[in-house]
């Protein structure tokens, strides 16, 4: 682990050493009455707590004054803490003040009871009245391969360590167990829990043979819960439903709400991830709490052919509702796509994704995604350029930032949509991906491909195209959005997938823009504004440090103009 690591993320959260995975969960804990806005003076007290932490003094005496707090944000996380593959499964915990700068800490739950002695799996925090965390988790109570799942929590040692670092798992768990009718054995990844009618609500992710199951719990008090005779939504060959999610976004505009917040003007999203395939989809639609329903509105379906967070790897992603900046946040995990024995080799797999605000489109048909905002304060130098056009076969080169990490936002105009290729019916029955697959970046189009070459070697022996397609079908336009892992690495036995989505934006004024977070071995694309996202894992062999490059490029017969395009170096956040 000590070796230069290529392919070790520059900005993007990972621990020091060995196997992360999805199902986290994130809390913010907002001391609304102690807000700071002497922000230099908490990031200095943050410095000292992590001194402390080297000196194995007590942070806590260290941090005692409230003129410190602003808030703490907790990542915990799926662990192994004695290798780089999946097993031992803890919750490790990192802390944080922005999303970017974090601190570890001691696992908060492990292995140690009954009912959790054969793993300690994923869960999600609630903040109950008076601003108490509680954490639901799911044990392992027995040993592969039937690893009988239930439900327990979790509370703090003590409230007022800031840091939460001790966890209790008392002995009245487990608070749920399977009956007759549910699968034991698919039964996990308890969510945040609402309050609407007098009753705290929960779902489970489960399935019935190959029906994917979200199945409801109610309780008074949190300790005794009921299951609800229907699921709150299920779909048929879908499969196991993991990290099941489901919260409320606003009608209007871009403000987060609290878990529990329901009514007129609210619509609900509810995100399950797929076992089977390892993506996961979110509908949109209506949550009637008296009959404690949820029905997916016609726009918005169920399955493989469903809504998307990101079109590439994406995985057990989760939201929280951020009190402290008033917006919900989605954070999800990227696993490695090189092999396992290269994993153990570099000592580590997987990384976080760069969290992101997300909200609901104005079309109330899909939501937006954007980087947190925080993330900019990373940014170091900056280049720019404007008005470059680009013909037929054009590339130009974004010089002067080191191209292997770096934020980069585009904006590209055309003049007109005339040339752009007849969309093929044929293609309503295949995936974006696949047609990605066959109309990459070097096939000729009319209108695109255009966009940029990311972590691109000198002569493009490598490079990671995140480019649009743009097609004529009856009577509108398609967008197509690819990032394109074909090309990545000149490296053998590496899963390089061609990850594409559409992007459906009004095309009125003639712009498509593009934001790429360029990290080392993670490319995460945001399409117009947000629309489609989509993250891939490539390994260069050329193309890294100093000798990654980046450029612009233009595919199609009609002339692309990059009107503006900003490109920052990224700094080293503190990361573990
Ligand atoms: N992995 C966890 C489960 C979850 C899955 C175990 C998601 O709780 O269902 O590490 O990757």
């Amino acid at each position: 682990v000590n070796v230069k690591q290529v392919h070790r993320t520059g900005f993007h959260f990972q621990p020091k050493k060995h196997w992360i995975n999805g199902s986290f969960f994130q809390i913010s804990i907002s001391l609304r009455l102690l807000l700071l806005p002497f922000y230099n003076a908490h990031v200095y007290s943050f410095y000292i707590f992590d001194l402390a932490i080297l000196l194995n003094l007590s942070p806590h005496f260290m941090l005692t004054g409230p003129m410190y707090f602003k808030g703490v944000y907790h990542l915990f996380y799926q662990y192994n803490p004695k290798g780089a593959v999946w097993g031992n499964i803890v919750w490790a915990h990192s802390v944080s003040t922005d999303l970017i700068n974090w601190i570890p800490l001691e696992p908060a739950i492990y292995p140690s009871k009954p009912f959790d002695q054969y793993g300690c799996w994923s869960g999600s925090a609630t903040i109950l009245p008076g601003n108490k965390p509680i954490i639901l988790y799911t044990g392992i109570v027995d040993p592969k391969p039937a690893q009988t799942q239930v439900q327990n929590y979790a509370v703090p040692a003590n409230y007022s360590d800031p840091y939460l670092r001790e966890w209790i798992k008392p002995d009245n768990n487990p608070l749920v167990a399977a009956n007759n009718g549910e699968n034991s054995t698919a039964f996990r990844d308890p969510t945040t829990a609402w309050w609407v009618n007098g009753h705290w609500r929960i779902l489970v992710g489960s399935r019935r043979k190959n029906r994917g199951m979200a199945y409801l719990y109610r309780s008074r008090d949190f300790m005794k819960w009921t299951k609800a005779k229907h699921p709150l939504h299920s779909s048929a060959k879908t499969g196991m439903w993991e990290c099941p999610d489901f919260f409320p976004v606003s009608k209007q505009g871009a403000t987060g709400l609290d878990t529990s917040v329901v009514g007129e003007n609210v619509k609900h999203v509810l995100k399950v991830s797929l076992d089977v395939t390892r993506f996961e989809y979110y509908t949109l639609g209506t949550y009637f709490p008296k009959i404690d329903r949820y029905v997916p509105d016609n726009t918005s379906v169920d399955g493989w052919a469903g809504l998307r967070y990101d079109y590439g790897n994406f995985y057990a992603s989760k939201t929280f509702f951020d009190a402290g900046k008033n917006r919900r946040i989605l954070w999800g995990w990227a696993n490695e796509s090189d092999t396992p024995d290269e994993d153990v080799q570099k000592g580590w797999a997987g990384i976080q994704l760069i969290p992101r605000s997300l909200w609901l489109d104005s079309s109330g048909k899909q939501l937006l995604q954007w980087p947190i905002e925080e993330l900019e304060t990373l940014r170091g130098e900056k280049v720019q350029m404007n008005n470059v056009k680009l013909n037929k076969g054009d590339y130009t080169e974004v010089k002067g930032i080191p191209a292997a990490q770096t934020d980069v936002e585009v904006t590209f105009s055309f003049p007109s949509l005339d040339k752009a290729e007849p969309f093929d019916p044929s293609w309503e029955t295949i995936d974006a991906q696949k047609l990605c697959s066959l109309k990459g970046s070097t096939v000729q189009g009319g209108v695109g491909p255009f966009g940029l070459l990311t972590l691109a070697s000198e002569k493009l022996e490598e490079y990671t195209p995140v480019f649009f397609r743009i097609f004529k079908a009856q009577d509108k336009h398609r967008v197509l959005m690819c990032s394109d892992a074909t090309t990545s690495s000149l490296k053998d036995g590496l899963y390089k997938p061609s990850y594409a989505g559409y992007v459906d934006v009004d095309l009125a004024n003639k712009k498509l823009s593009l934001r790429s977070l360029i990290d080392h071995s993670v490319v995460e694309s945001f399409g117009a504004g947000g629309k489609t996202v989509i993250s891939s894992r490539v390994y260069p062999t050329l193309a890294v440090f100093d000798d990654a490059h980046l450029y612009a490029f233009n595919n199609g017969t009609e002339t692309v103009t990059v009107e503006t395009l900003d490109a920052w170096s990224m700094k080293k956040p503190l990361m573990n």
